[in-house]
């Protein structure tokens, strides 16, 4: 039986990268922080109760900034593959911390490289990088590939470019099975909340239910390509079970704007967005409603532009190229954009639907702080 070691496995990729894997047939090991309130909410369905037998699941508590408590994890597991998705992920919130950002998304994985190799199990041990289409950063090209130039644009995308080049070096310098996934955007119902697909589709199912007035959003031009996170973690896995260790990019390869994404969220609850020029964008967005359901909407502002979520300096185009992995690995996205935001709506508004239940008939609610 194969032995996978994840860190990040709370987060999205990790929850369904742990699912994938334990399918496959694998021991799970994870990595997980301490925090003062249970983190655990994306992979509880997966729990094996340890004083169990046979048990395929198992949690280790850790963090990328502490080089000894990795060492001890991958020497107690000895891992067949390490999956390193542990990051301070958020690109905006980087500028806010870019010391701390630097140290887990950068310096993070150095320590897995060189415990891995200190430990010497870089014969036995494949490792994948979650590698970030931010490296591209400043517009070069497109549509990007594996070949394009990096030029990130916040400390993120700095941390994660020294993340790449230090697994290109352990891979060059000692022979390492180690891999980039260069992955563009991708999202699920269990994206985390303050990325601006989910903060779009809980906005409008919560405002579809009466629940919220409107929602704040910042740069509406940005282009992302976003693909559906299920679809990427396969790639991943195909990653490590490859002759030789490359980097690939995975990708759809269509580019949409926020403001089309919104939209596009927004009518599948029966809401039209009317934009009304630039402009007035600072003032926000009107709403005008063709569904019955909605009237009360008609007219109403519900998107707001708010310069405090705009960065410092901003992605502007993101539209990946995978061919070499489509040639390569044999793969390809299976779900499209607009599958994509159904699923995320679908599943926000049955959330919401329940919260207003509860909050309705005067129960505790499942956000405490709204
Ligand atoms: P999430 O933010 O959902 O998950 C990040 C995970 O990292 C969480 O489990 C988090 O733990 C953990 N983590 C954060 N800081 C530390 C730390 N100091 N030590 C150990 N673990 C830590 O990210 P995604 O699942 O979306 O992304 C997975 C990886 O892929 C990340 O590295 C991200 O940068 C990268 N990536 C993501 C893309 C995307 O579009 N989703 C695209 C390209 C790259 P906790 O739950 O406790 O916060
Ligand atoms: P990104 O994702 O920065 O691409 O990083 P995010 O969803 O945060 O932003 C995408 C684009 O939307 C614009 N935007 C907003 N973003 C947020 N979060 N909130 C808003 O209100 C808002 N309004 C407009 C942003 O300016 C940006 O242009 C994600 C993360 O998962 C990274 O970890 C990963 O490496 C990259 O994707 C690929």
């Amino acid at each position: 039986m194969k032995k996978a070691l994840i860190t990040g496995i709370t987060g999205q990729d990790g929850a369904y990268l742990a699912e994938l894997l334990l399918g496959k047939g694998y021991e799970v090991h994870g990595v997980k922080r301490r925090s003062s309130i249970f983190n655990t909410a994306r992979v509880d369905h997966l729990y094996q109760d340890p004083h169990e037998k046979d048990v395929r699941f198992r949690m280790h508590y850790g963090d990328l900034s502490d080089s000894m408590n990795l060492t001890r994890i991958i020497q107690e597991v000895q891992p067949d593959e390490i999956y390193n998705l542990g990051a301070m992920s958020h690109v905006k919130v980087s500028f806010e911390t870019p010391e701390y950002t630097g140290n887990v998304d950068g310096l993070g994985t150095l320590r897995i490289l060189e415990a891995v190799r200190l430990l010497n199990l870089t014969e036995k041990t494949r490792i994948y990088q979650a590698s970030s289409s931010e490296l591209y950063g400043m517009v070069q090209e497109v549509p990007q590939n594996e070949k394009t130039p990096f030029y990130p644009r916040s400390p993120y995308g700095v941390a994660k470019l020294y993340g790449y080049w230090i697994t290109v070096n352990y891979r060059e310098a000692y022979g390492m099975y180690a891999c980039n996934g260069i992955l563009f955007n991708h999202e699920s119902p269990i994206r985390g909340e303050t990325f601006v697909t989910r903060k779009i589709t809980r906005a409008a199912a919560r405002i579809a239910l009466g629940m919220q007035e409107s929602v704040f959003l910042g740069n509406l031009d940005a282009r992302r390509d976003w693909g559906h996170a299920k679809d990427y973690v396969e790639a991943m896995w195909l990653m490590l079970q490859q002759d030789k260790p490359e980097d690939y990019v995975i990708a759809t390869g269509v580019t949409t704007s926020v403001r089309e994404l919104a939209i596009m969220a927004f009518s599948e609850l029966g809401m039209e967005l009317e934009f009304k020029g630039k402009g007035l964008e600072e003032k926000g967005v009107v709403v005008s409603c063709s569904n019955t359901d909605f009237k009360s909407l008609e007219g109403k502002v519900v998107v707001r532009v708010d310069p405090d979520y705009y960065r410092p300096t901003e992605v502007d185009l993101l539209i990946g190229d995978a061919s070499k992995c489509k040639k390569e690995l044999n793969w390809s996205p299976k779900y499209s954009l607009p599958e994509l935001v159904k699923e995320m709506i679908e599943a926000d508004l049955e959330l919401f639907k329940k919260d207003k239940f509860l909050r309705d008939g005067g129960h505790e609610t499942l956000n405490y702080f709204e």
